[in-house]
């Protein structure tokens, strides 16, 4: 049989659009899940989906409740839209100007926050894959949010990549800058940040910050056609490459996250179960003679 030839069936299958369901309703975020996926959308549209305090707020409930969904997999961070005002696509344009205060971005209960650094360190550090869906602007912090996910998919028409940090003297110093210099080079991310061009789907592509360039009507069942393509693999493998892959850019914190998923092996072992059984039976434990493996 030639094996490029697939089934009605298979091909049904491949074609489907997800069937979603909302796991959490929010004011500023949608939140739904399918068939092993969770995607979390901004839905700000009307001021191209800027993130104040209370969007984060949701933001970060929304990522705990699929990290801790034992049937979630990957998570899409995607956009709602487009403008009801002027018909414009936008994934985010950062943090939202108006709530900026003095020490920080003012929430409902008056207080200065910059918790979208938390929202970066779950997407960084959530043992499942983030895939970021950029279907218009990614602009400041909401560029900063695409190159912390592990992949991008952008919109061939409406995507456009800017950074405006230095134009409103709100800058991102950690991943936003200093790990799209490790992605784009240090020219590049130097260059996007101190001239604060508007770039393409296709430029963020050549310069290997984006995965695909996708139709802006395929984007949506693209990115869940890719997350499926993720759920066939082993769920260890992928958490332990992903962690890795993090490792060297994030320190003793990479180390940290990384250990601690290879204690959680550990604990999976004869020999884990042994130091356990026997501390709990009050006895000195055996591992055996020869387990000193070469
Ligand atoms: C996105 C841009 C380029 C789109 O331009 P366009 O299409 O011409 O639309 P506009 O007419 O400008 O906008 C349409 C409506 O949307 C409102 N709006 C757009 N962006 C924002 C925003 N960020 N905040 C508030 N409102 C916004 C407009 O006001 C307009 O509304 P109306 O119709 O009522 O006039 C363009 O809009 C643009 O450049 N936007 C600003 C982008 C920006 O500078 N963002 C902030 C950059 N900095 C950060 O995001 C850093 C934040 C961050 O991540 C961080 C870093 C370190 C430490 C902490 C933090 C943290 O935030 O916690």
């Amino acid at each position: 049989a030639n094996p490029y030839l697939y089934t009605i069936i298979e091909l049904l299958e491949i074609m489907k659009s997800p069937n979603w369901k909302t796991a959490i309703e929010f004011d500023d975020i949608t939140y739904k899940k399918c068939d092993g996926v969770a995607r979390i959308a901004f839905n700000r549209p009307n001021v191209r989906n800027a993130f104040r305090p209370h969007t984060t707020s949701e933001l970060i409930k929304a990522f705990y409740d699929a990290q801790e969904d034992t049937s979630i997999g990957v998570v899409l961070l995607s956009a709602e839209g487009p403008s009801t005002k002027d018909g414009i696509w936008s994934f985010c344009s950062g943090g939202d100007q108006k709530a900026r205060g003095e020490k920080g971005y003012v929430g409902q209960d008056g207080q200065h926050r910059l918790n979208i650094l938390e929202v970066q360190r779950m997407i960084r550090f959530m043992p499942k894959v983030v895939i970021c869906v950029v279907p218009g602007w990614a602009v400041g912090g909401g560029h900063s949010l695409h190159v912390v996910c592990d992949m991008t998919l952008a919109s061939k028409e409406h995507a456009i990549f800017k950074q405006t940090d230095a134009d409103v003297t709100s800058f991102d110093g950690g991943y936003g800058s200093a790990y799209l210099a490790k992605m784009v080079g240090q020219k590049k991310a130097r260059e996007i940040f101190f001239l604060g061009r508007n770039y393409s789907a296709q430029d963020a592509l050549d310069m290997g910050m984006v995965n695909a360039v996708v139709p802006h009507d395929e984007l949506e069942d693209t990115a869940f056609q890719w997350a499926q393509e993720v759920l066939e693999k082993s769920p260890i493998s992928i958490k332990m490459l992903k962690f890795s892959m993090n490792l060297t850019d994030d320190g003793m914190v990479g180390q940290q996250v990384f250990a601690g998923e290879a204690t959680r092996l550990a604990y999976m072992t004869e020999e884990a179960k042994e130091g356990r059984n026997a501390f709990l039976e009050k006895r000195k434990p055996n591992f055996g003679k020869d387990n000193w493996l070469p």
